[in-house]
């Protein structure tokens, strides 16, 4: 991952060089987090290119500031502008998109209130997060020693900056002991997800994933897969899982805007997993990159093609 293409970023209304994206080591967010984000996806398609449900990772970034009770000065037409603007102005076709509202410099001291909230979008080249190799061949993962917060302790549905030091800690460990990834468990013990990523497990004809009871980050490449598996005829279960059912799974795999749909090839070395409905969804989500889609204005290829594939 590289930010040497990055030309151009969006800060607080304007389009800005790169390097200009810049913030003061008093604001607010550097020091307590306080800041929320997204993380989206833009795919070039037949069409031009797309970013992959922005609507929905907009209510999310919106949704997130009101749980943190932060108010963002812009409304969504105008972040979905500026999100198409960047994209855009950097003649980006594939890219990564990171949209960050954060408490900027005004006053030190836990409460935010009296400091600007700053509102940034950067993008940037991103192969996806897991690695082309472990797109293919799957991932090895560990189980976390640390545990995934609970909705008690912090707002487990809000994609906030802050929170994230849980999943840093469980992945540097992971990546210590020789791991791609980590899985973190819930407080009771229960499968929550990988420290940037949904966890799906498969057994016969039934695809598996728990839900914000269990402290995760409610995904939405996890809403799309669970619409795919529903299409291609798979009996989908949210509920509780536990450690046994992911070690006797037939397939596992994660989800995620930055690691799309990555297979899960070992469980603290146990290793065994097919990865056959991974490479179905995978296929159903890039029919659906032409689909639920927001063309960037500006960069289209062709008129529209009628694709078979509308209902995703
Ligand atoms: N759980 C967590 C904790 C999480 O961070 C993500 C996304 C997901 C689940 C999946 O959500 P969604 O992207 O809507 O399907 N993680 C983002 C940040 C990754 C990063 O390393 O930065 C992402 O994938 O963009």
């Amino acid at each position: 991952m590289s930010f040497a293409q990055s030309k151009w970023g969006w800060m607080n209304g304007e389009i800005i060089l790169w390097e200009n994206a810049t913030t003061h080591v008093s604001a607010h967010g550097l020091h307590y987090g306080t800041g929320v984000f997204e993380g989206v996806r833009c795919y070039e398609t037949p069409n031009g290119p797309a970013v992959f449900r922005l609507d929905a990772h907009l209510d999310r970034l919106y949704a997130s500031a009101e749980s943190c009770g932060m108010l963002i000065p812009f409304n969504a037409g105008e972040l979905a502008e500026a999100i198409c603007q960047v994209v855009r102005r950097n003649d980006f076709r594939d890219c990564y998109i990171r949209p960050l509202c954060y408490y900027g410099s005004g006053v030190l001291g836990l409460n935010p209130r009296a400091c600007p909230v700053e509102v940034a979008v950067l993008a940037w080249p991103w192969e996806t997060y897991l690695g082309a190799e472990g797109l293919e061949q799957g991932v090895s993962i560990t189980i976390s020693p640390w545990r995934k917060f609970h909705s008690s302790m912090m707002p487990t549905k809000a994609k906030a900056c802050g929170q994230y030091i849980n999943s840093v800690l469980a992945l540097r460990d992971a990546l210590d002991r020789g791991y791609a990834e980590a899985l973190l468990l819930d407080a009771d013990g229960h499968l929550a997800e990988g420290s940037g990523e949904n966890l799906f497990l498969v057994r016969g004809n039934q695809v598996i994933t728990n839900d914000e009871c269990h402290s995760i980050l409610p995904g939405i490449t996890r809403d799309s897969v669970l619409r795919i598996a529903r299409d291609l005829g798979f009996e989908v279960e949210v509920r509780t899982l536990s450690v046994a059912e992911l070690l006797a799974a037939e397939e596992a795999f994660f989800t995620g805007t930055a690691a799309e749909v990555t297979p899960i090839s070992e469980v603290c070395r146990r290793s065994g997993s097919r990865f056959f409905l991974c490479r179905l969804v995978t296929s159903g989500l890039f029919a659906t990159r032409c689909v639920d889609e927001r063309l960037v204005p500006g960069l289209q290829c062709s008129p529209r093609d009628s694709n078979p594939i509308t209902n995703w």
